[in-house]
């Protein structure tokens, strides 16, 4: 997005590799337990630059890209290779082909050789601005929507009301009529693969159980209360942890969003300040209603190592778009608690930002338990020195430490971490639940072990994101941690995730591993 340079916004961050030595990874004088406020606030740091104008991020590294991915979607295979999907029109300015239909391919690897590749020959059915992707349990991806040109909404000329999958099918793409009856504020409908393998897929207020194995739409559920939801009265929506306890029960919320005046887009609209909350066990599922403390268009909600969900970025005013469409920024974050009764929920009242972070900005919940925050570009051309009623073209980066990281002078340990964990097995790592041991004594040693995939963060969608608690058991000693690997690739598919071990709600680092369904599946 920079002119006159071919780099493209896309940023990418740090491959597993070179962890430790990675910014994405505590620095020891990170856990600063001196400051008793960061217990409660957590912690907002301004941290370097993106180089490049964030707007889609994904944890790997920084890449070199030939068409325009502006606007694009993206998930990884089940052999590792992570696929960028469509994209925006050709920009010789910055010498970026058209990418509107474009299939992006990154292996990643252990040096710095790897790049990305795009042929010819393999493309998308048609042109996609917009479009979600999934990774399903099979390992392949499943590419929604999206219309065939850029525009402020969908219109019914550019509506690309199907389905597609990558690899391609023989059958092409198949027609997916839920995107006619949702016209015309349905780009990036939101998808989350369930337990049963089905899909839940969402698009401006209206929600289904789609089979996609059989291209059947199993329920319709009632709309949700309030405003629109989706592109460009932008809201965000989060699959809550699956547990099995609760024989992984889903319940999803979705989150702000904005009205129409008259009808129309406006930027003087009032965004949407409440979330609804629906329970997919329940024999007939009902939005519950529940405040979003501020009103939040463009919010993007980032599962965090413990499960619950923070929500930052975004504004109030206004929809989603380009050029004088979107004010009044929300700067502090807020995090919610699903397991908690409604009205104890959210907490407010964290480390906040002076940055606004509105169109085109992303979050990224990072292996280390802090979250990577980046980017916002909301006017056009891209310009750093905008003063309001524009906003600049951001390029500082923030990390946020949530509160969990000050709670305790000592952290656990985990390793013997395997790099692939395959379906329903158990495995065995070593543990360290206090570190170090002279500081302090915790009395509890409740632990929590979570598997967490951060997903594809561009325009509020965290494709791909899920948190899936894993059955385990310490060890007398205290040393051993059993984990028993999630049952089956419905309940999380194929691809990279991070492991999460946390001791009475601290995490230790997590590990970037891989799920797959042999290990022979995987490339790397
Ligand atoms: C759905 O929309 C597409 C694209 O606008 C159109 O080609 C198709 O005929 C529509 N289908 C229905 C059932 O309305
Ligand atoms: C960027 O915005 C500033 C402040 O409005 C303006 O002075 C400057 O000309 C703009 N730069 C470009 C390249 O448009
Ligand atoms: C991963 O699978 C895709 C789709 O089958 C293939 O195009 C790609 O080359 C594979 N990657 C590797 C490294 O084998
Ligand atoms: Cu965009």
């Amino acid at each position: 997005m920079l002119p006159k340079t071919k780099w493209i916004p896309l940023a990418v961050l740090a491959s597993s590799v070179a962890a430790q030595k990675s910014p994405f990874y505590w620095q020891d004088e990170q856990l600063d337990y001196s400051r008793e406020s960061y217990q409660e606030t957590g912690k907002m740091e301004q941290i370097g630059r993106t180089g490049v104008a964030a707007m889609h991020a994904v944890l790997l590294r920084l890449l070199h890209l030939d068409t325009n991915t502006f606007c694009s979607g993206g998930g990884f295979l089940k052999n590792g290779t992570f696929i960028g999907t469509g994209g925006g029109e050709g920009k010789h300015k910055w010498g970026a082909k058209q990418g509107l239909a474009s299939i992006r391919f990154f292996q990643p690897c252990e040096d710095s050789l790897c790049h990305w590749q795009e042929f010819k020959l393999t493309k998308m059915t048609g042109n996609r601005w917009y479009p979600s992707v999934e990774q399903l349990p099979e390992g392949n991806l499943l590419i929604m929507g999206g219309s065939t040109t850029g525009a402020q909404y969908n219109r019914d000329e550019i509506n690309m009301a199907n389905i597609e999958y990558f690899p391609p099918r023989p059958e092409g793409a198949i027609d997916f009529p839920f995107l006619n009856e949702t016209m015309p504020y349905n780009l990036y409908p939101f998808i989350h693969t369930l337990p049963d393998g089905n899909l839940w897929v969402f698009a401006n207020r209206k929600s289904i159980i789609y089979d996609y194995r059989n291209n059947r739409v199993v329920k319709r559920l009632p709309d949700i209360p309030g405003n629109s939801r989706s592109y460009p009265l932008t809201g965000a929506s989060v699959m809550l942890p699956l547990d099995p306890k609760n024989n992984y029960n889903v319940e999803i919320i979705v989150c702000g969003g904005s009205e129409t005046v008259k009808g129309k887009l406006s930027p003087k609209a009032d965004a949407d300040n409440t979330c609804g909350r629906i329970n997919l066990g329940d024999e007939n599922p009902q939005w519950e209603m529940d405040t979003f403390v501020h009103p939040r268009l463009m919010p993007d909600g980032v599962i965090l190592a413990d499960g619950k969900v923070l929500f930052l970025n975004g504004c109030k005013k206004g929809f989603a778009g380009y050029n004088k469409r979107n004010f009044d920024p929300t700067f502090d974050p807020i995090i919610y608690d699903p397991s908690k009764p409604k009205g104890q929920r959210w907490t407010s009242g964290l480390a906040s930002t002076d940055i606004a972070r509105m169109y085109h900005s992303v979050a990224l919940s990072l292996p280390d338990g802090r979250v990577w925050i980046a980017g916002s570009n909301n006017i056009d051309p891209p310009n750093a020195t905008a003063v309001y009623p524009e906003y600049p073209t951001e390029f500082r980066v923030e990390y946020f430490s949530p509160p969990y990281l000050f709670q305790s002078p000592t952290r656990p340990i985990v390793s013997k971490v395997p790099k692939v964990l395959v379906y329903d097995e158990e495995y065995y790592l070593n543990i360290n639940l206090n570190y170090p041991h002279t500081i302090h004594q915790p009395k509890l040693n409740k632990i929590q072990v979570g598997l967490l995939r951060p997903g594809f963060s561009t325009h509020s969608m965290h494709m791909s994101q899920r948190y899936v608690i894993l059955e385990h058991s310490l060890s007398e000693d205290s040393q051993r941690l059993t984990i028993k690997s999630p049952p089956n690739a419905n309940i999380f598919p194929p691809g990279p995730a991070i492991l999460h071990v946390l001791r009475d709600g601290v995490p230790a680092e997590g590990t970037y591993l891989h799920i797959a369904a042999s290990e022979y599946d995987l490339a790397v």
